[in-house]
């Protein structure tokens, strides 16, 4: 094959691959107003919160004092109106109304709202992951959120290709306050960690992965995280959540530089990001050489260093372009270099969705870059006159897009 069929086949390749979604903040049609979908919900998507404030002379306080409706009306006519929708968040909602036919430039959302209000829940939740060809996705599942541990703790349904995270960020990152709610479940914890304490907090996971079942275990962590240190954090790692995994066979995934509440003002879309440690993360891996780590970064600065950590430890498999990286450029620069780093042994991305539609884009757009970087890599063999197939290509492509995870998760083809 010429470049040109080469080209042509990558991106054949790439755009057909089933994907398994290891992020999202998704949840099934069961789990009642935590799945969140619709016109509404995309537009007051926190992305889009965000660029909002720069656009029109609305404060925090007046937008908060908005319905919904009020709130997406405001941003469509602010950033899609008034302005072009120049920005991934902005564009990506372009993307979206085009896969479902709707029209991206009209004046307001009338036409979007009747559309969706004519939709079956379920056989919408159905198209949309077939129309962004995600085969299976993980959700965030955080028992610490009161409406979501009802819903488990009554055994809703949970649809088995919603395959479940246990979250841990309160535990990790506010234990004076976290112990606090696991004993008033019975179990006994308290400020001071002791053995004992442990103990419970483990067999308090113990129950939470007996209910959920999950594919991972998983937490967010400061930009200033660092192991080990003193803190409760270091403790409770080392004494609950690496011992947990190990026994329970579950890989851990670490997802670190996030800076909470920069602006709190601005509620969900208040978060920065900050430089992180590197070297904690590599400590970590040359501890517990029995785990598996999945490890992704909000820093672009960061993510040459993931690449080395990830060369130097085959149990740590970095994932995806995270939230403020989840731009072409960006996903470009960090799958490029992770390719010359690591070969096809990683896992080039993941949505992070929050409202179903999004898969819609966030697919769509790194699907693209990623086949643009791909195709670069395979023309540098093809200069040299390494002749690449169709079957090498597809066979490379299935490993990054889901093979990747479910080795890591022990979860073969079938399952
Ligand atoms: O910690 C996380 O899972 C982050 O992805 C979220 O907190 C963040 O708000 C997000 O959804 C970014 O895309
Ligand atoms: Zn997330």
């Amino acid at each position: 094959m010429d470049p040109s069929e080469l080209r042509r086949n990558v991106e054949e390749a790439v755009q057909r691959i089933a994907v398994i979604d290891i992020h999202t903040h998704l949840y099934p049609a069961s789990f009642g107003g935590l799945c969140r979908w619709g016109i509404d919900e995309l537009l007051t998507y926190h992305y889009l919160v965000a660029e909002l404030f720069r656009s029109a002379p609305v404060s925090p306080p007046q937008f908060w004092a908005l319905t919904r409706p009020q709130q997406a009306d405001l941003i469509w006519e602010t950033l899609f109106v008034r302005n072009t929708p120049l920005s991934e968040a902005t564009a990506g909602i372009v993307t979206v109304m085009k896969e479902l036919g709707l029209d991206p430039s009209q004046p307001d959302l009338k036409e979007a709202r009747l559309y969706f209000a004519s939709l079956n829940l379920d056989q919408h939740i159905e198209r949309v992951l077939d129309l962004a060809k995600v085969s299976e996705l993980v959700m965030t599942n955080d028992p610490f959120h009161p409406q979501e541990r009802n819903l488990w703790e009554k055994g809703t349904a949970c649809p088995e290709r919603f395959h479940r995270a246990l979250r841990l960020d309160p535990l990790l990152n506010d234990w004076g306050s976290t112990q606090a709610l696991i004993a008033a479940q019975g179990f006994e914890t308290g400020k001071q960690l002791s053995p004992q304490r442990l103990s419970e907090t483990r067999r308090f996971l113990d129950q939470w992965i007996a209910r959920l079942r999950p594919v991972y275990l998983a937490a967010s962590l400061p930009f200033d995280f660092t192991y080990p240190d003193d803190s409760p954090r270091s403790i409770l790692l080392r004494g609950v959540v690496f011992p947990t995994c190990l026994e329970h066979g579950l890989p851990f995934a670490m997802m670190i530089g996030v800076a909470r509440g920069t602006n709190p003002d601005l509620g969900e879309a208040g978060d920065s990001l900050g430089y992180a440690d590197t070297a904690s993360v590599e400590r970590i891996c040359w501890e517990n050489p029995g785990l598996r780590f999945l490890v992704t970064m909000l820093s672009r600065e960061n993510q040459h260093a993931l690449c080395v950590a990830a060369r130097k430890f085959s149990n740590l498999l970095p994932f995806g372009c995270w939230w403020f990286l989840n731009n072409p450029s960006i996903v470009a620069e960090v799958t490029a270099e992770r390719l010359e780093l690591l070969g096809a042994s990683f896992i080039p991305q993941h949505s992070d969705a929050r409202i179903l539609e999004q898969l819609l884009y966030k697919w769509a757009h790194s699907r693209r870059t990623i086949a643009r970087v791909l195709f670069d890599s395979y023309l540098r063999l093809f200069e040299q006159g390494y002749r690449v197939t169709r079957q090498q290509i597809d066979r490379d492509v299935a490993r990054m897009f889901s093979g990747n995870f479910r080795s890591w998760v022990g979860r073969p083809e079938s399952s």
